[in-house]
C-alpha cells in the first residue's frame, strides 16, 4: 500500500452465504477503481458472520470464496491491504472499548438490528446488538476517511461517526471521523421476488437472488421468474414500478447503458423480451469473474501469502490506532 499522504478507504462484506448481485453492484463493484487514489483496505469481516449461526465448514469456505471473489473483482493486494478480520485481534478489542461508550438505546433502534432479530429469533444474541460497535470498530481502527456502503448500512455509519466524535470528546482528538460513499445508483438492489426488500445473501428464496455463483441457467431461470406489474411498459419509476425500476437499475449498471437510454432501447417490447437482456447483461459481467474466481481459489498457496501480508499490514495500523485509544483512557502499557 502506498504510504503517501492518501485518504483511507474501508470496507468488507461477510462470509454469510454466495455473494449476491446486490453486494456486488452496490458495494465490491465500487472498490477497484479507488485503489489509485486511496488507501484501501478490504477485508473478509468473519467476525460478523457469527451473530447468525454459521456452519464451520460452509464458513470456511465461503470466506476462502470471498477472498478470492475481491481478487477476481479487481482488488489488487499490491495496491490495497486484503484481508480477514479474525486475523486481527485489534477489531474485537477496539469494539469492547467502544461497546462502553455506546448505548443500549442507540443500539436498539438500528433497523438491521430489529429485522435480524425478527428473523432470528431463535437466536437473539448479544453480538446482533452489537455488531454496528464491531463495524465501528473495523472502521476507526484505520483511522477511515471513506466508507463506500449500500443504502442498508448507512445507519451504521452514522454510529461510527457518533462513536468517533463522542470518543474524541471525551479524552482528545483521536480517531478520523469518517464519511460515507454511497453510490447513486446500486446501492440498494432489490429482491427479484419483493422488490419492497432488499436483495440479500441469507435469503432463503433462492429465487429471489442472483449469487456470483450461479451458472448462466440459473441466473436466465431467475430473471424470467422474478416478479414484474400489471403493465407492460419498461419505464424506472421506483415508486410506482419498483420491480421494473430495479431491473432497470441491474441492466443499467451491468450494460453500462444509461436508464434513459434502456427506456428506449425497451420501448413496444414485452417483459419477456427485457428479463432476456438483463439476464445477458448480468452473465457478460459475471462469467468473466466467475472464471478468475475458480482459478484463484485453487491456487491456495497464493492466497495465503496474501491473506498473510493483508494480516502483517492491518495489524500494524490497527495496533498504533489501539495503543493510542488505550493510552488515552488510561491503561498502564505493557511492560
Ligand atoms: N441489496 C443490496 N444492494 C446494494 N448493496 C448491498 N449490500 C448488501 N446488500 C445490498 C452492500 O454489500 C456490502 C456487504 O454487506 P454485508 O455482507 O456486510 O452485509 P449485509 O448488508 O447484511 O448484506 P446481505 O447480503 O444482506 O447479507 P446477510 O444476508 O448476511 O445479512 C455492504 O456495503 C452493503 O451495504
Amino acid at each position: 500500500m502506498d504510504t503517501q499522504n492518501k485518504k483511507v478507504v474501508f470496507s468488507g462484506v461477510q462470509p454469510t452465504g454466495k455473494i449476491t448481485l446486490g453486494n456486488y453492484l452496490g458495494a465490491i463493484k465500487n472498490w477497484a477503481p479507488l485503489q489509485d487514489e486511496y488507501n484501501c483496505l478490504y477485508c473478509v469481516v468473519d467476525l460478523h458472520s457469527i451473530t447468525v449461526q454459521q456452519v464451520p465448514a460452509e464458513l470456511r469456505k465461503n470466506t476462502m470464496d470471498l477472498v478470492a471473489l475481491y481478487i477476481a473483482c479487481g482488488v489488487d493486494p499490491n495496491k490495497s491491504i486484503l484481508f480477514i478480520q479474525s486475523h486481527v485481534p485489534e477489531h474485537a478489542e477496539l469494539a469492547w472499548t467502544l461497546d462502553t461508550i455506546s448505548y443500549i438505546g442507540e443500539l436498539n433502534r438500528m433497523t438491521q438490528f430489529k429485522e435480524k432479530s425478527r428473523k432470528h429469533a431463535d437466536n437473539l444474541n448479544m453480538g446482533l446488538m452489537n455488531y454496528p460497535v464491531l463495524m465501528a470498530s473495523d472502521i476507526l481502527l484505520y483511522q477511515t476517511d471513506l466508507v463506500p456502503v449500500g443504502k442498508d448500512q448507512v445507519q451504521h455509519l452514522e454510529l461510527a461517526r457518533d462513536l468517533a466524535e463522542r470518543f474524541n470528546n471525551r479524552y482528545s482528538p483521536t480517531f478520523v471521523v469518517p464519511e460515507g460513499l454511497v453510490y447513486k445508483s446500486g446501492s440498494s438492489i432489490k429482491s427479484l421476488q419483493d422488490p419492497t426488500a432488499k436483495m440479500s445473501k441469507s435469503d432463503p428464496n433462492e429465487n429471489a437472488i442472483i449469487t456470483l455463483f450461479d451458472t448462466p441457467d440459473e441466473i436466465r431461470r431467475k430473471f424470467k421468474r422474478a416478479v414484474t406489474d400489471s403493465e407492460t411498459c419498461v419505464r424506472f419509476d421506483a415508486d410506482a414500478k419498483p420491480a421494473i425500476s430495479n431491473l432497470l437499475t441491474i441492466y443499467s449498471l451491468t450494460s453500462g447503458e444509461s436508464i434513459a437510454d434502456a427506456e428506449k432501447r425497451f420501448e413496444g417490447v414485452g417483459y419477456g423480451v427485457f428479463k432476456e437482456a438483463v439476464a445477458d447483461a448480468v452473465i457478460a459481467v459475471i462469467e468473466p469473474i466467475q472464471q478468475e474466481q475458480k482459478r484463484l481459489v485453487a491456487d491456495k498457496a497464493y492466497l495465503e501469502s496474501v491473506l498473510k501480508q493483508g494480516a502483517e499490514s492491518a495489524e500494524r495500523i490497527a495496533r498504533k490506532t489501539l495503543s493510542k485509544v488505550y493510552r488515552k483512557i488510561g491503561f498502564i502499557p505493557k511492560f
